[in-house]
């Protein structure tokens, strides 16, 4: 048995239905795309990589990266993929840390990627890099390798509040269990065709959207990327959008995107951010839908989501799914706070990851032995078991869903001359719902190249992260215990 995939892409061997409808017109059924994977996983099999093996994957958003997924998982292969927008700095750390035995990549990269790892490179492209054409002459049919519910089946990097980015251990029923729970509750059917524009290296793209359409036969518009105009141009021939919030306020800003654009659409989900009340509100006034909002983690994939049927209240992230237990607690003693009262989300379940790659220690501060994991994000739960985000616990930024952690960024500016220290925090963002900025504090006398500095933020941090604006003042605010209020900083200096 190969738990994961005997569930998304063994039952689809024979499924002549159409999967995935590219941006070129060009439609792939399930049946091709299973025959596809098996040929990526031959040639997994092929450069030696053994069950438990790690694949690294900074490629866009093609059919192949897709069939390269379902490959790996039909081979044992454990699937890393990585933000396409991480510089060689950043991806270096990855391939360092997980020590993978392929690495597959765009064709510009594909000469420095690896370093000194040793790991063989292969390469994705819309016109066909070299593991593309390797697939091509490989069997359609494969001998699926065994794994069971607790293998690994990816492993998800996710910044960290203190130090470098951690692995997310996935096991194949994390997925699999998070995958059914959402299906069904969001009544997903191959009746269902939904519009597919997020990023395929985050939780929210790849499993949430792709699972949950395998699970249920559905059909995916694979968009590239998002774009409203084809956006626009699909709603009224599809039934299903998922997106972060910014997908709902860059839709709103278009005059066309009306009622009669969504007159086919059953369902539009939200994730990865706070979708703003506002947003939901204007959202149903102009096309008669309440948008679905849902709430995760890389760590633990979705952990609650508003009704399909019952009540979708703006501003809440709803109830737990089935069979994921969720508490809130104080978090400083890990009481259970009273009803009503503000805690951090603590949860368990077969969504919960296993750990972090290689950190024993992290994984023993974020995970608790009795196997709840602390979120770190602050609600309150109603009497029904309504959960409502009312902040972070954290010290993190979502900006246009992507999360950016302040401690990576104040390392590199901490570093740099003349710096003395610095602080990174979040302000509102009318697109991206946050965005960063920076404030530094130069060392006595010195005077602060924020020019330079810059340069050097470009060189070593993907540019989601990059802080769009730098201030520099005498000293940065802190409480009696010498704790940095970024809280001030953010009244004080909105920009
Ligand atoms: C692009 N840029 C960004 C972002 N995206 N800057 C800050 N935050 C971003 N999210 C930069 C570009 O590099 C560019 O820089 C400039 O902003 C404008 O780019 P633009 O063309 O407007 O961006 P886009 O290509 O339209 O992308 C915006 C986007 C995209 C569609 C919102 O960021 C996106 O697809 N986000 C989804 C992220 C996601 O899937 N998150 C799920 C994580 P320059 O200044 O050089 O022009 S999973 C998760 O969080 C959990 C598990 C969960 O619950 O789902
Ligand atoms: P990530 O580490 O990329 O998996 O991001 C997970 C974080 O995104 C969570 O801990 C939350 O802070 C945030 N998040 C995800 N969904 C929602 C939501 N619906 N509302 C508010 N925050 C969310």
């Amino acid at each position: 048995m190969n738990h994961l995939y005997d569930a998304l892409f063994a039952p689809h061997t024979t499924n002549d239905a159409p999967f995935l409808e590219s941006d070129d017109g060009s439609i792939m059924s399930f049946r091709d795309f299973v025959s596809r994977a098996a040929q990526m996983a031959h040639v997994l099999a092929e450069l030696g990589l053994a069950p438990g093996d790690r694949v690294v994957v900074q490629a866009s958003k093609l059919v192949d990266t897709i069939a390269l997924y379902a490959g790996a998982v039909q081979a044992g292969a454990v699937y890393l993929p990585l933000n396409t927008a991480y510089i060689a700095a950043e991806v270096a750390y990855f391939v360092g840390d997980a020590a993978p035995r392929l690495i597959v990549c765009d064709p510009k990269d594909e000469a420095t990627i690896a370093g000194d790892s040793g790991a063989k490179v292969l390469t994705l492209a819309p016109e066909g890099g070299s593991l593309s054409a390797m697939a091509d002459a490989m069997p359609v049919l494969f001998e699926t390798a065994e794994r069971g519910p607790d293998d690994l089946a990816a492993l998800l990097y996710t910044s960290g509040t203190t130090g470098r980015s951690k692995g997310a251990m996935m096991t194949h029923d994390n997925l699999l269990s998070n995958a059914k729970s959402l299906t069904d509750l969001w009544q997903i059917t191959d009746a269902d065709r939904l519009v597919h524009a997020l990023p395929i290296f985050h939780t929210h793209g790849l499993f949430v959207a792709m699972n949950t359409s395998l699970v249920a036969g559905a059909a995916v518009r694979f968009m590239s990327g998002f774009n409203v105009e084809t956006i626009l141009s699909e709603l009224p021939v599809s039934t299903m959008l998922m997106g972060v919030p910014t997908f709902y306020t860059r839709l709103l800003a278009d005059d066309r995107f009306d009622a009669e654009a969504c007159a086919k659409m059953r369902l539009f989900v939200s994730g990865s951010a706070p979708l703003l009340a506002e947003t939901h509100v204007a959202f149903e006034e102009r096309t008669g839908h309440r948008i679905l909002e849902r709430y995760g983690m890389t760590e633990t994939n979705m952990i609650t989501s508003n009704p399909f049927e019952g009540e979708r209240i703006a501003g809440t992230v709803g109830y737990a799914l089935p069979g994921v237990e969720v508490k809130i607690t104080n978090p400083d003693n890990g009481d259970d706070v009273q009803r009503g009262d503000i805690g951090m989300i603590e949860v368990r379940g077969p969504n919960v990851f296993q750990g972090y790659w290689n950190m024993p220690e992290k994984t023993a501060e974020e995970l608790r032995e009795d196997g709840f994991f602390l979120t770190g994000d602050l609600a309150t739960m109603g009497e029904d078991g309504r959960i409502t985000i009312v902040g972070r616990a954290k010290d993190l930024v979502i900006s246009g869903g992507y999360n950016i952690y302040p401690k990576e960024i104040e390392d590199l500016l901490n570093d740099q001359p003349g710096v003395s220290e610095s602080a990174v925090y979040g302000i509102p963002h009318p697109d991206f719902g946050e965005s960063v900025i920076a404030a530094l504090v130069p060392e006595g006398g010195a005077e602060i190249d924020v020019a330079q500095l810059q340069e050097v933020v470009e060189r070593d941090l993907a540019r989601f992260k990059q802080p769009r604006v730098y201030l520099v003042m005498d000293a940065l605010p802190r409480n009696t215990m010498g704790k940095v209020q970024k809280n001030v900083l953010r009244a004080e200096h909105p920009a």
